[in-house]
């Protein structure tokens, strides 16, 4: 490609139809997967276990919050917030199942039913699970009316921005078919731009809300704190993570929290298999059911 980035020296590309119809076989790592049309694919109930919280999930950002949240309200000694937490693998198309569905009508992880009352509750949208449980249990969400807003406004700011990081900067630089100059440049700029948004008030703020531990940090932890850590795609040189000097401090002192790094653990289905807890059905599965501990058993649970 040539030295020159002006958009006139740019390769012509693609020139959109008059009417945009579906190409199946358009690549990419979830060209498989993505549909245009909402709805189930299959008739697939799901399990429920003891527990009044069931959680249907996967360990990518998203789903990590909220097992983070569960884990901290758990280290905090409320143990009315046990929960189940079943694997729903994205890969295999498990979010089109009529049960997930019904919870949650946009086919996303995380999925999350509150049995304890009746009707159950179902919650769609990791943030508002996080709001949720915080207000049900009573953490991580100050009552103060002014720390309460800066919770949320900080809360809002990852819903709305962590797209551009995964399904804008991740998706072209990670997954898409090929290298594309525009869009890469498009979204580094702008995953650059968040991550100083966050050093900038990182450097006033132990955590997001002042001396507070909230459920901003725990969202907004998993998404940029390891972009800032190099764990996610591969990028931390391309993007000189490095520099976010506060958000790298922050993070690894989040990262060094036992709820958070039980929290990194449930649902998680990749990497080093110690670390990767499938399905959460109690506090001693941490110890007995990680990925490797079932393998040496040859596949059984205890
Ligand atoms: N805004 C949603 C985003 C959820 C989301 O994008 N989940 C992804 C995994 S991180 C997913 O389930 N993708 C499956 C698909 O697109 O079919 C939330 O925070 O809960």
């Amino acid at each position: 490609m040539s030295d020159d980035t002006t958009p006139e020296n740019q390769p012509a590309g693609y020139e959109p139809p008059k009417v945009w119809t579906w190409d199946q076989a358009s690549g990419g790592r979830f060209a498989n997967i993505n549909r245009p049309i909402s709805g189930s694919t299959q008739d697939k109930e799901l399990p429920v276990g003891k527990h009044p919280h069931q959680l249907y999930s996967l360990g990518t950002p998203n789903g990590v919050k909220v097992t983070i949240l569960f884990e901290e309200l758990l280290e905090a000694g409320i143990a009315d917030a046990e929960y189940d937490a079943w694997l729903i693998n994205i890969g295999e198309g498990d979010q089109f199942g009529s049960g997930f569905v019904a919870i949650n009508p946009n086919s996303k992880i995380p999925a999350l039913m509150d049995h304890s009352v009746d009707p159950g509750i179902r919650l769609f949208e990791s943030g508002s699970m996080l709001i949720y449980l915080a207000e049900k249990f009573g953490k991580f969400l100050p009552t103060d009316t002014a720390k309460r807003a800066e919770t949320i406004n900080w809360l809002m700011w990852q819903m709305g921005s962590a797209p551009f990081l995964g399904g804008g900067f991740g998706h072209f630089y990670a997954y898409a078919p090929f290298k594309m100059e525009y869009p890469i440049n498009r979204y580094a700029m702008e995953v650059k731009r968040q991550l100083h948004v966050l050093d900038t008030h990182l450097a006033d703020n132990r955590y997001m809300v002042g001396d507070d531990y909230t459920i901003a940090d725990m969202a907004i932890m998993p998404w940029y704190g390891a972009m800032a850590k190099g764990i996610l795609y591969d990028a931390a040189e391309f993007l000189a993570v490095h520099e976010y000097e506060h958000v790298n401090r922050w993070a690894a002192e989040l990262l060094a929290r036992p709820g958070v790094q039980r929290g990194q653990m449930v649902n998680r289905a990749f990497g080093e298999p110690s670390r990767q807890l499938h399905e959460r059905h109690d506090a001693s599965d941490f110890e007995n059911n990680t990925a490797d501990k079932i393998a040496e058993r040859g596949g059984e649970r205890i």
